[in-house]
């Protein structure tokens, strides 16, 4: 083992013809890992020691990294190197997004380049090819983009000369194909491999070729990028987050691709707005696709399995969630991790955090719902043998309710308020039969009661049908609400701050109604009851949404620039509440380039060549609005 380690150190593996030797790493496969993004201070490098992989960030022009700090990682807990403590590190790659944003004027000399659309289209946009174009701005007759009533730039379907940008991260969707993309890839690559030593990579945002984006065009183009990147390092353990869809259009490239699949947000995905993890609303899609084709690949071709689940550890479901996930996808042969996902700490393993042994399970029965009116529903339940732990702080319940079958972990999970000795719920519909299921689950894997069930059926009662697909818009100070109904009737909206404490809110004709006067970011909960003369039909399933700052800052004023010598110096007067500012700049009879980014009340932008320009500065906040343009400013470089 250890001979073989010291030729993958020295990178003296031969390959054979056809199928290369698999990577080996005495850790591998992994059974803790996590995912760091941030920065690493000493303390973290020794708590790094207790996982058998860590995914290291290089960050903005490898600020991160060093090889120093890459080798205390890698040699484990006895420093020593080659021996089998040594941690498996891997090193961040995004092969689908660019955090690099083509920003600024067009340059001098640079046209007429050309970025990709749909049919592989060169156009004269003079941005680098690597970018995908396939949703517009809309502008307004003056020039600005058009903004909605969330305070954000509409963007509808089709090409607008401008390369598609990621929001959530800002990073712009690029072809995997491209040679100049690929070239860039595995040179990023090719540091992290010779300068910082890593032992592979983390290959992320291949789900930019996903069927359910934009872009599922560049799937084929996705798996050569793998492909080369294999070819270029078979001796190097990969990690895929996600791209499981190339197992139908490219299964051989994929799988021969990667030792392992992250198979990230499963289960949980992040509530921005809450700060917490909730269900993932495919869910019930994502966990058959494990099922099939995932699991089957992952046997038949040898790739081990990664989760990852965005969760608090101290949200109070946390731990019914845990036990939820683990009965998806089992605790033995996997790794897991749970984090928030902007990953910049290093959190805890997850054999510490949920370890297999603990105290033993209490014992839940004598376990009823009632029906109540309107599609609500109680449920009692008697716990023994606590020995003094607490309900809602040592232990937790977990309840489900679903009329269909499938997984326990897939029914709808009803929000407990422990302060209350029942737990209800609301959202059924009438005539209908469902299972409530229930059990107790703890702070480890062993203590758990098995689940209890109660099938009932709900009344039929005199009320119209529920409503259906309710769906909630954050605005400003507001949530407004649409929904369907296969009938006309006067509507009864509710709200609350947990399922289980609706009120109505006020009535209305038609199918949306904004609820105003909310305070922004306070994660609440919404329902809609139908009515007919006297008679209420039964509350929808409730969504959670909230309010959102939608106001954008003030425009910055005092705009002065001056050109010297090729280049334009920019500034401009600090606005309250502006997080960053955004300096455009346009060469002249051009709408819109994508704009400079800084946090400072001055810039200086790239040099341009002889030309007339005009400029703007916005300011943006903290939730991302963006201040309209207010001064169009005319320029020269001579
Ligand atoms: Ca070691
Ligand atoms: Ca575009």
């Amino acid at each position: 083992m250890k001979k073989t380690l010291l030729a993958l150190a020295l990178g003296l593996l031969t390959q054979g013809g056809g199928a290369w030797a698999k990577p080996q790493h005495p850790r591998w496969p992994p059974k803790d890992y996590a995912i760091c993004y941030g920065e690493w201070t000493p303390e973290m490098v020794q708590r790094s020691h207790q996982y058998d992989l860590v995914v290291v960030h290089p960050g903005d022009d490898f600020a991160n990294l060093n090889a120093d700090l890459v080798g205390q990682i890698k040699r484990g807990k006895d420093g020593k190197a080659g021996t089998a403590d040594d941690v498996i590190v891997l090193g961040y790659v995004t092969i689908g997004e660019d955090d690099h944003v083509p920003a600024g004027p067009p340059r001098p000399g640079a046209g007429p380049t050309a970025y990709i659309n749909k049919t592989w289209k060169q156009e004269k946009a003079s941005y680098p090819t690597r970018y995908l174009d396939q949703v517009s701005y809309v502008f307004e007759k003056n020039g600005e983009r058009k903004y909605g009533e969330n305070g954000k730039p509409v963007i509808v379907a089709g090409q607008d000369g401008v390369p598609d940008e990621n929001g959530v991260w800002g990073s712009y969707y690029v072809d995997p194909g491209d040679p100049q993309w690929q070239a860039t890839v595995l040179g990023k690559m090719g540091r992290l491999q010779k300068e910082m030593g890593v032992d592979g990579f983390f290959l992320d945002t291949i789900d930019t070729a996903s069927p359910w984006g934009n872009y599922s065009f560049t799937q084929s183009r996705m798996a050569g990028l793998m492909k080369a990147i294999r070819k270029a390092y078979p001796e190097r353990l990969i990690l895929a987050n996600r791209g499981m869809f190339l197992l139908e259009t490219d299964y051989q490239a994929y799988v021969d691709s990667m030792d392992g699949l992250l198979y990230e947000s499963l289960y949980c995905i992040w509530d921005w707005g809450a700060k917490r993890g909730v269900v993932s609303p495919w869910a019930v899609g994502d966990v058959g696709y494990l099922k099939d084709p995932v699991l089957p690949a992952s046997k038949k071709a040898g790739f081990h399995m990664f989760y990852i689940n965005y969760l608090d550890s101290k949200q109070d479901d946390f731990y019914p969630l845990m036990h939820s996930i683990e009965d998806l996808v089992g605790r033995k042969g996997i790794s897991n991790y749970v984090s928030d996902p902007l990953l910049q700490g290093l959190g805890q393993p997850i054999s510490e955090l949920f370890p297999e042994e603990g105290a033993a399970p209490p014992e839940l029965g004598n376990l009823s719902v009632s029906e109540l009116p309107n599609g609500r529903f109680r449920l009692n339940y008697e716990v023994k043998g606590l020995d003094g732990r607490q309900l809602g702080k040592d232990l937790f319940l977990d309840v489900r309710v679903g009329k269909e079958k499938r997984d326990i972990a897939l029914q709808d999970p009803v929000k407990v308020d422990y302060s209350k000795s029942a737990v209800e719920g609301v959202g059924l519909e009438k005539g209908t039969a469902y299972t409530v299921y229930a059990r107790v689950v703890g702070k480890s894997r062993n203590c758990r009661t098995p689940y209890l069930e109660v099938s009932f059926t709900t009344a039929a009662g005199p009320g119209p049908e529920q409503v259906t697909e309710l769906a909630a818009v954050s605005l400003e100070s507001s949530v407004k609400l649409n929904w369907k109904d296969e009938g006309s009737h006067t509507y009864r909206i509710y709200k609350g701050v947990a399922p289980d404490q609706l009120a109505p809110v006020g009535t209305t004709q038609g199918r949306t109604y904004t609820v105003s006067g909310l305070q922004n970011n306070q994660p609440l909960y919404f329902a809609v009851s139908a009515l007919e003369g006297s008679n209420e039909g039964n509350l929808c399933r409730p969504v959670l949404s909230r309010a959102e700052d939608c106001t954008p800052p003030s425009s910055p004023r005092e705009v002065i620039i001056n050109a010297r010598a090729g280049v334009f110096h920019v500034s401009w007067q600090a606005v309250a509440g502006a997080k960053t500012y955004k300096v455009y700049c346009v060469g002249k009879g051009e709408k819109y380039r994508i704009p400079v980014r800084t946090e400072e009340t001055q810039v200086e932008l790239p040099r341009l060549g002889a030309g007339k320009f005009q400029l703007w500065v916005t300011a943006v906040d903290e939730a991302g609005n963006e201040s309209r343009r207010n001064q169009l400013i005319d320029a020269e470089i001579k």
